[in-house]
């Protein structure tokens, strides 16, 4: 589907994660469908779009993907306050890359609106024999702190869909409640400021007679 074409809401979505990870991959495949062999150094920001459904509505992912270098971090800090969900990616074949998750979660916390949804990618499964952190390792972490674990290759696009879906959701779901609690609250408002009156007001005189 055209990233022009209508839509019934915006979700921001953001991928952090060490270095070579696998995050820009990730993305090519979820939003265009390719996979690169090569690393090229994702500087500062980048993103892609793609349009999916979620509970009836067409929903518009603006994803964007982050330099896993420290040294981008006065760039990258500024996109965490707009992301509406982030992505936690690290290497299953990278033990150290799994315990920079501690440092991204933190990232998310000091920079991100308290309500952004996260969820935990493993990423590269299928260099299974490369694996440096077992599934429940991460699985451990991600309940830990109350987030969903995903694992993934970023040459298989079937494996991405779940997780993207999941995120892009959970935000839907958030966007949802809130709208419906300010309504709720408009109501009370409404509410009270009838119950303050005492009588009602008289009725409006009609103007057709
Ligand atoms: N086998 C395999 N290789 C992967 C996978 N995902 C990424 N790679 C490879 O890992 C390397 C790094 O991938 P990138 O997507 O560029 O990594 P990145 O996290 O964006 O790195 P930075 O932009 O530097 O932060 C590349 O050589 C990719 O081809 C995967 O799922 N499986
Ligand atoms: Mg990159």
């Amino acid at each position: 589907m055209a990233s022009s074409a209508r839509y019934d809401q915006l979700v921001r979505l953001m991928l952090v994660g060490d270095q070579t990870v696998g995050k820009t991959c990730l993305l090519c495949q979820y939003a265009n469908h390719e996979f690169h062999d090569h690393h090229v150094t994702t500087l500062g920001v980048d993103f892609r779009v793609r349009l999916i459904e979620v509970e009836g509505k067409t929903i518009k992912m603006q994803i964007w993907d982050t330099a896993g270098q420290e040294r981008f971090l006065a760039i990258t800090k500024q996109y965490y306050t707009r992301a509406q969900g982030c992505l936690l990616v690290f290497d299953i074949c990278s033990r150290s890359s799994f315990e920079s998750l501690a440092k991204w979660l933190l990232y998310v916390k000091m920079y991100a609106q308290k309500d952004t949804a996260v969820i935990i990618i493993g990423n590269k499964t299928d260099l299974e024999e490369r694996r440096q952190v077992a599934t429940e390792t991460a699985q451990q972490f991600a309940d830990e702190n109350g987030i969903l674990y995903y694992e993934t290759s970023a040459k298989d696009l079937k494996s991405l869909e779940k997780p993207f879906y999941e995120l892009c959701r959970q935000v839907v779901e958030a966007t949802n409640k809130s709208l419906n609690s300010e309504d709720n609250g408009r109501v009370i408002l409404e509410q009270e400021n009838n119950t303050s009156n005492q009588d009602p007001p008289p009725p409006a005189k009609s103007k057709c007679c």
